[in-house]
């Protein structure tokens, strides 16, 4: 085994605001592009000397050798153990156990999440730090920093490591536990819900399909929902994780999980569906009928945790993303808990975690969690449904409706408008942010604005501000358009605009929800000039 000291050079490390480094697998091939990430990351942290770390992806193309890669590196830098899942999977939630598990000392997660998988698409890094969750900003920063100033990266030569087997290796003096990925993840799961209820759930004939869009939950969703609860052999489809996702995104919404949502809404439909995305972070939850929308599934998730055993005493406080809608607001209020507005992103969660001042948290980008790991948990949040439905033994749809009856409805939709030339989506938000002082009192076909702003966070916990995290407008009557631009694409800019208006009349629950939008949806491009900027008629996805 030797030590070399490859000279490094800059790359462009940027990680963006909302997740780790998401580039075309290409490019994180290039001769030292991704060595060079990785040294960054170790420098950031004050090196790896002494250290341990979890490591595992969602068995993209380029995942294996990555892994390969990463753990020659740390070798070279002197780590003393690394936790690896067998043929290099581990789903983000379970990797976020792990760390926590083991007190390690953060771990790598190599995905882009939801973005399609293969040569010619898209790969991802991301560190996480000992608390199980996404390293913040500060340390983001510094790993950017480091990419530009890095001056030689360390890696040892030698033949790879066999990953395939459960056990532990050494190489050099570090040592390698190859751990089985499921197996921590589910006890973890029945320590929080009630396995027996959910198997005489299933012997009762209850049917389910949980789609895992040939990405990393399809040995969880198999070990789980059909070897431990009894659900029938062929309830997870799609469930051998490839390293392309099958040619499809990984990506757990109406576009993209659409064969699930046409049967659901079919007369074949089972009781419930579910499915999760490339890395095991995001969900989708449908009954019989509904697609039930991220900010619903939330506010149901709050108002009936208790069901289950992991959360019977109730909960802390619920925090969610500034543009997710704000039904579980009206949950927290009647449960008299905190509930906290944060920007997008799932790291901004972890210090009201860390601190116990909030035990669920989620976003209208198809994540939810609590404070078992530190990051959003797509079969955690499956699984509280299920419990939800074998306790309450309603559907789906009479669980919304009541809820709605409960507490109202929040009409909710995103418009997303992908790849827009960067140039022009700069520029709408400049010119949008330079007017937000003119805004308040404007009519706007007949919608008077109340408020424009451009959210600021201030951490309760440790008090750091972070600013210009999307433009909210806020109309009389309590409607409101919230407009930002992704921190996850790959290629050009997305353009997200988030429609909200509030629905008390139960009479009135029935509405499509881009129907009772429109007027809003209408507003807001007035306001931003979207289709005349952006040369769109109309958004390419609407979630
Ligand atoms: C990532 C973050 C999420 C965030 C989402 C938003 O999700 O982990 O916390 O809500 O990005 O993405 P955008 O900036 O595109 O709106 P994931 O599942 O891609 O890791």
């Amino acid at each position: 085994m030797n030590i070399e000291i490859v000279p490094g050079k800059p790359i462009d490390g940027q990680i963006p605001g909302t997740s780790g480094l998401r580039k075309k697998t290409r490019i994180f091939m290039q001769s030292g592009y991704l060595e060079n990430f990785i040294q960054a990351i170790f420098n950031a942290i004050g090196g790896a000397g002494g250290k341990t770390f979890v490591v595992g992806g969602d068995g993209r193309f380029f995942n294996a050798r990555a892994i390969q890669t990463i753990i020659r590196m740390a070798v070279a830098n002197g780590a003393v153990k690394m936790i690896v899942g067998r043929n290099g999977l581990l789903s983000t939630p379970a990797a976020s156990h792990l760390i926590r598990l083991n007190g390690t000392d953060g771990g790598l997660i190599l995905s882009a999440s939801h973005n399609p998988g293969g040569i010619d698409e898209d790969f991802g890094v991301k560190f996480n730090t000992p608390n199980g969750g996404p390293a913040p900003e500060k340390i983001t920063n510094e790993i950017f920093r480091q990419t530009t100033i890095l001056e030689s990266y360390a890696i040892v030569t030698g033949p790879d490591i066999d990953l395939n087997e459960i056990g532990h290796r050494t190489i050099g003096d570090m040592q390698i536990e190859i751990v089985d990925p499921v197996a921590d993840y589910l006890v973890l799961m029945q320590t929080l819900f009630d396995f027996d209820s959910l198997r005489a759930l299933f012997a009762s004939g209850f049917s389910m399909r949980f789609d895992a869009m040939h990405a990393v939950t399809g040995p969880y969703a198999t070990a789980i929902l059909e070897d431990a609860l009894g659900a029938p052999a062929g309830t997870v489809q799609n469930a051998i994780p490839l390293e392309n996702f099958g040619g499809g995104h990984p990506d757990p919404n109406p576009v993209w999980a659409k064969p699930l949502v046409d049967l659901m809404m079919s007369d074949a439909s089972p009781d419930f569906a579910a499915a999760s995305d490339g890395d095991g972070d995001r969900n989708m939850i449908l009954g019989r009928g509904i697609y039930v929308t991220p900010s619903d599934s939330l506010a149901v998730l709050c108002a009936n945790a208790h069901l289950a055993s992991g959360y019977k005493s109730g909960l802390s406080g619920v925090a969610r993303s500034m543009p997710t809608s704000r039904a579980a607001d009206r949950v927290a209020d009647k449960l008299k808990i905190g509930c906290f507005e944060t920007p997008t992103g799932w790291k901004f969660f972890g210090n009201l975690l860390d601190a116990g001042m909030a035990t669920i948290c989620g976003e209208e980008s198809a994540g939810t969690g609590s404070n078992h790991v530190r990051e959003k948990d797509g079969l955690w949040a499956v699984l509280l449904w299920l419990n939800i439905l074998a306790v309450r033994r309603e559907t789906v749809v009479d669980i919304l409706k009541a809820h709605w009856r409960e507490f109202g409805r929040n009409y909710y939709s995103r418009h997303d408008y992908e790849e827009v030339d960067t140039a022009i989506a700069n520029d709408l938000v400049a010119d949008l942010q330079s007017r937000l002082g003119d805004l308040p009192g404007k009519d706007i076909q007949g919608h008077q604005i109340e408020t424009a702003d451009n959210f600021t966070y201030a951490d309760p916990v440790d008090g750091s501000i972070s600013e210009k995290q999307g433009i909210r407008i806020g109309f009389e009557g309590g409607a409101r358009a919230v407009l930002r631009l992704s921190g996850t694409g790959t290629e050009g800019a997305t353009l997200r605009v988030y429609l909200e208006y509030f629905e008390p009349d139960p009479d009135r629950h029935d509405i499509d929800p881009q129907v009772a939008l429109a007027p809003i949806a209408a507003a807001i491009n007035e306001i931003a000039k979207i289709s005349r900027r952006t040369g769109r008629v109309g958004p390419d996805l609407m979630t």
